[in-house]
């Protein structure tokens, strides 16, 4: 028998080594509601081959698993997607995505442990999925921007209407955003990197 084949596909691939000049990680986690896009997100962004943990919909999720406007949809994420994007040479984030539904905020306490911040995304045609999210966060002191993503047949809502809807405060940004496109969703994530150090130099000065 030939082992050498299987021999030569043990080991890292070239894009899954961190770069040496790689000296701050930090933690990211993605949530929302169900189907809202987490899963596409971090598979769009992520240099490395994403980690994800897909169930097909049994008769368990019936009826538990809100499926309105996302009727094609016959996976949902059990567990988390896990990413990582290089920002630059310096910082690499480590993404962790995470399901909203209520039945799985057990996952959320170890989850949310050294992170520095958070990326909810957000379906407008089911905005009702993100408040629980949203207070959520807001409980934990967890930092998070909005990320609105854009399905064909939802509705237009400004963003100064889903601020007020979400009932988040001025500071919080929201950004649209495809989560299927890369450059859309690495965009999705400076921007929280950008408010994370905002909050950070506010600290600072207070
Ligand atoms: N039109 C559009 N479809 C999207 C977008 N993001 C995700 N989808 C689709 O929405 C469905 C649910 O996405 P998924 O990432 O599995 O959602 P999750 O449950 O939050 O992980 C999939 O069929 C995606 O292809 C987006 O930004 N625009
Ligand atoms: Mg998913």
């Amino acid at each position: 028998m030939d082992f050498k084949s299987s021999e030569q596909a043990v080991g890292p691939r070239s894009e899954d080594v961190l770069p040496e000049t790689a000296t701050a990680a930090v933690k990211v986690v993605i949530v929302g509601g169900f189907g809202v896009g987490k899963t596409t997100l971090v598979g769009s962004v992520s240099e490395i081959r994403p980690l994800t943990t897909e169930e097909t919909m049994t008769q368990a999720g019936v009826g538990v698993d809100d499926t309105q406007g996302v009727e094609r949809k016959t996976s949902t994420t059990v567990a988390m997607d896990f990413g990582r994007i290089s920002i630059n040479e310096e910082l690499v984030l480590y993404l962790f995505g995470t399901p909203g539904q209520e039945r799985f905020w057990f996952l959320w306490r170890g989850l949310f442990e050294g992170a520095l911040g958070a990326v909810v995304l957000v379906d407008t045609r089911r905005l009702e999925v993100s408040f629980d999210v949203i207070g959520r966060l807001e409980e934990r002191g967890v930092p998070f921007v909005v990320a609105v993503n854009s399905f064909p047949d939802a509705p237009g809502h400004s963003v100064d209407e889903l601020r007020a809807a979400l009932d988040l405060p001025d500071a919080v940004p929201i950004v649209l955003c495809d989560a299927r496109m890369r450059s859309s969703s690495r965009d999705v994530l400076m921007t929280l990197m950008r408010y994370l150090q905002t909050l950070a130099m506010t600290q600072e000065a207070s």
